[in-house]
């Protein structure tokens, strides 16, 4: 980004990337900075303050009260030592996940981990929210995580490719992030695919930003959510039938084909997964099951997939069964063909450039200890709820630690954890909550002690673009200074770890000031760009040009094919699976016994979805908004763009808006067993009907005068908080059932963004 200042204050920000399809995220640093929502100073909860040891008052219920940065650090010294002392490491939970702001330096979470390192460790976390399902499968089934690796490459789909497939994507809105920045290519790519005449094709419940932009050159299949394995079943079925499926590949290169034919097939439970049968289960015409199997069988076809699909219950089956889909077309690892579970993400197939690629900060001291034990990251609030619990996890019998202290710095799990309720209940759990933050989040609000932070804008960082790519080297130079009392977390844990024992700061230091720091991931930088061919200018000219570095092309990275070499010779190019191929029956995971996840892939019946919704259910779509890094500036103007009736969205089917009386702008209750929120209605043809949409993102809002509804529509206070399955443990913030209907009750006032009660 480029931001522009008067010296003191943001004026303007922007792209700093040239590009088509300006993106809405990076104009609003001046809102970021400037925020009312801002923690201003070190606050401790009222209860708290009165008696640390014995915490008086409900976590998310009680006032604030503002102390120095000296107080605050004081007591969370007091009260980590006492804790510690009393119950060891693994009662200390730094898992801390989330996507905090970019950068190579600042990482909230990973400071706040090497402070915990030098004080003797912590529980950390296993996984993530966004593939937790989907990178457990994948390592069984072609030997590595598949949803955070590059992908064939984009000039080669662009040439060899006829049908592309996007099963649960949706590019459009996801490329406006990466982990690092975003490169900006992967628009750039699929624009080009939208001109080219090929045939595109939109699996997903909802009409997705990228169905609009496809426009007339894309189809729109709408299955019923958590439906898509039946439906891969039923095309997989169809080209049995006509003897499409390529049996040299699969032989060649899979394993265990013939044991999941006899369940295709029906041989081993007696049903035949024909079109027929998944035409039933998904809601899509069989003909059109068996169309695509025609399709996909007689053209070079790319099945690229997105993760909405996975968050889910049985999440794992999802994608394996487009892989064993793809396996049956035979086309995996040619220039084209296959599938792709990262071109939605982070300008997945943008060719990898030579490049001198960033060093970044590590979470741990020299000497120091990590974590001492993890949970899978979805599975905090069983943690809380039942210390010491059993559990099983991938292949492991593990038990939950007690945990009594949790800090949470760089993300907002107020908002991205399922079932809201259920969690604020366990949060009373703890002795101590601390959260970092910028803003006053829920999770800011259901603290005992809130510290915070600079936002990047506030202080001095490096990056790269293209998580795979690495396009670009960019600095990232403090634009104005720290607001108020705001600190650096790279600050506050450098102080910390001085109280925690005699020359800690230098322990965590590594006695290097913030600029030091970065000099030392430039240089490392430097070392790796050199045998690539790519030399650095001194860092001190690099910094003072405060300009972007793009690197250079590599014509070798231009030709990549994801699996040529497996393809082409898998006996000496083994994937690093069980049977060294594609595993499409895994012996691993059958010894593993779980109901949940079988031995290959199967049509399970989710808890809830449509085929067992009561009257009037409707299935609820979490999708990732297209103004919002999920929380992240739901408080800025971006929100006067989307919100309607001052209201977080809900878009659902114009049949399902008549048949409760409800017409586009109204305000609705969505409710279920777990919680109420209130949304503003857009009525739409554009969703299937029987499912409704509401982003995840928005801040809990809860009003405690009625009965807890939330004010902002946080769709999680309505989500079930149950693992995708004991195998990868992965959240499935998408498999949940709600009613809607036009909200009768008083005018609510929106709080989500006002700084709570103090005094
Ligand atoms: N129902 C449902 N739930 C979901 C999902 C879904 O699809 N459906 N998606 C899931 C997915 S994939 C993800 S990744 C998660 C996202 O969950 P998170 O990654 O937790 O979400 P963010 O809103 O990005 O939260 C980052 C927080 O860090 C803070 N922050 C930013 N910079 C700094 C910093 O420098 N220091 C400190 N201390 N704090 C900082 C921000 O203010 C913000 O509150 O949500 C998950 N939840
Ligand atoms: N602008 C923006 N970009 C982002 C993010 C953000 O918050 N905002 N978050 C980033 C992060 S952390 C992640 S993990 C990725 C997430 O990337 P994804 O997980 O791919 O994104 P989602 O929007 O959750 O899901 C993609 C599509 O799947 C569809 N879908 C949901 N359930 C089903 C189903 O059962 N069947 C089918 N066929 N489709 C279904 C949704 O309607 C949606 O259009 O995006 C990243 N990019
Ligand atoms: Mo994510």
């Amino acid at each position: 980004m480029l931001v522009e200042t008067d010296g003191e204050n943001v004026l303007s920000s922007r792209g700093a990337l040239p590009t088509q399809h300006p993106n809405s995220l990076q104009t609003v640093v001046r809102d970021q900075v400037h925020s009312k929502t801002r923690v201003r100073w070190p606050m401790v909860r009222k209860g708290f303050l009165a008696s640390p040891d014995n915490p008086q008052g409900t976590r998310g219920q009680d006032e604030f009260v503002r102390v120095s940065w000296d107080d605050a650090l004081a007591l969370i010294h007091t009260q980590h030592k006492r804790i510690r002392e009393t119950h060891g490491p693994a009662s200390i939970f730094a898992g801390s996940y989330g996507w905090r702001s970019n950068g190579v330096l600042h990482k909230a979470a990973t400071l706040l981990q090497r402070y915990m390192s030098l004080a003797g460790g912590y529980t950390g976390h296993l996984g993530d929210y966004s593939t937790g399902a989907a990178q457990a499968i994948m390592p069984y089934v072609v030997g590595g995580n598949e949803v955070y690796q590059q992908q064939t490459s984009w000039p080669l789909v662009l040439e060899h490719t006829d049908v592309v497939v996007l099963w649960s994507a949706n590019p459009l809105n996801t490329l406006k992030i990466a982990w690092n920045a975003s490169d900006e290519q992967g628009i750039g790519y699929f624009d080009a695919l939208r001109k080219s005449g090929k045939r595109l094709i939109c699996i997903d419940p909802m009409r997705s930003e990228t169905v609009d932009f496809f426009g007339d050159s894309v189809e729109w299949l709408a299955p019923h959510m958590g439906t898509d394995v039946a439906m891969m079943l039923g095309i997989a079925h169809t080209l049995v039938e006509n003897g499409w499926h390529d049996e040299e590949f699969l032989s060649r290169c899979t394993t265990g084909y013939d044991h999941f034919a006899d369940y295709l097939t029906g041989k081993t439970d007696g049903i035949a997964k024909t079109a027929e049968w998944a035409a039933d289960i998904c809601g899509l015409e069989a003909a059109k099951l068996r169309e695509l199997a025609a399709l996909f069988h007689a053209n070079t076809t790319m099945l690229m997939s997105g993760w909405g699909m996975q968050r889910q219950q049985f999440g794992e089956q999802k994608h394996w069964m487009l892989v064993t889909l793809a396996a049956m077309l035979g086309q995996i690892g040619t220039p084209g063909g296959g599938f792709g579970l990262s071109y939605h993400f982070a300008n997945g197939g943008n060719p990898t450039r030579r490049a001198a690629v960033l060093a970044s900060m590590q979470g741990s001291v020299k000497d120091g200890t990590d974590a001492v034990d993890k949970i899978p990251v979805a599975r905090i609030v069983e943690a809380l709820e039942n210390p010491g619990g059993f559990y099983q996890h991938n292949g492991q019998d593990r038990h939950f630690p007690d945990i009594r202290f949790v800090w949470w710095a760089g993300g907002a799990n107020f908002t991205h954890h399922q079932d809201t309720n259920r969690l604020i209940r366990a949060w009373q759990k703890p002795e101590l909550v601390v959260i970092s933050e910028c803003f006053w989040t829920a999770a800011a609000k259901h603290a005992d002690i809130v510290l915070p932070a600079t936002t990047s804008f506030e202080r001095n960082d490096l990056t790269m673009t293209g998580d795979y790519s690495n396009q670009h080297m960019v600095p990232m130079k403090r634009v104005v200074a720290p607001r108020d009392e705001a600190r650096d977390d790279f600050e506050v844990f450098a102080e910390l770890s001085e109280r925690w024992e005699a020359g800690g700061r230098e322990r965590f230091t590594e006695g290097k000031s913030d600029l030091d720091w970065l000099e030392t991931f430039y240089q490392i930088a430097g070392e790796r760009g050199a045998p690539q061919g790519v030399t650095l200018p001194p860092f001190a000219r690099f910094w003072e040009a405060n300009e972007i570095i793009e690197m250079p092309e590599s014509e070798q990275n231009v030709q990549f094919v994801r699996f040529a070499d497996f393809r082409r010779d898998p006996q000496n190019h083994p994937l690093k699976t069980e049977s060294g191929k594609i595993v499409i029956t895994s012996q691993r995971i059958a010894s593993f016994n779980y109901a949940d996840c079988p031995p290959h892939p199967m049509w399970l019946e989710p808890d809830e979805w449509h085929g067992n919704a009561q009257p009037k259910q409707l299935q609820v779509l979490s999708a990732h908004p297209a103004h919002r890094l999920h929380s992240q500036l739901n408080y800025s103007s971006l929100r006067e763009t989307y919100a309607v009736a001052g209201r977080e969205p809900i878009t659902l089917h114009a049949e399902d808006a008549k048949a409760r009386g409800i017409v586009d702008g109204d305000v609705v209750r969505v409710w279920n067993a777990r919680g109420q929120v209130l949304a503003g209605a857009v009525v739409s043809e554009g969703i299937k009907p029987g499912v409704i949409c509401i982003h995840q993102g928005a801040w809990p809002d809860l009003d405690l005068t009625e009965g807890g509804i939330c004010k902002n529509g946080a769709v999680n206070v309505l989500t079930k908080d149950l693992p995708s399955s004991k195998l990868g443990n992965g959240c499935a913030g998408n498999t949940a059932l709600a009613w809607v209907e036009k909200y009768q009750g008083p005018e609510l006032t929106l709080t989500a963004f006002d700084p709570p009660a103090s005094s």
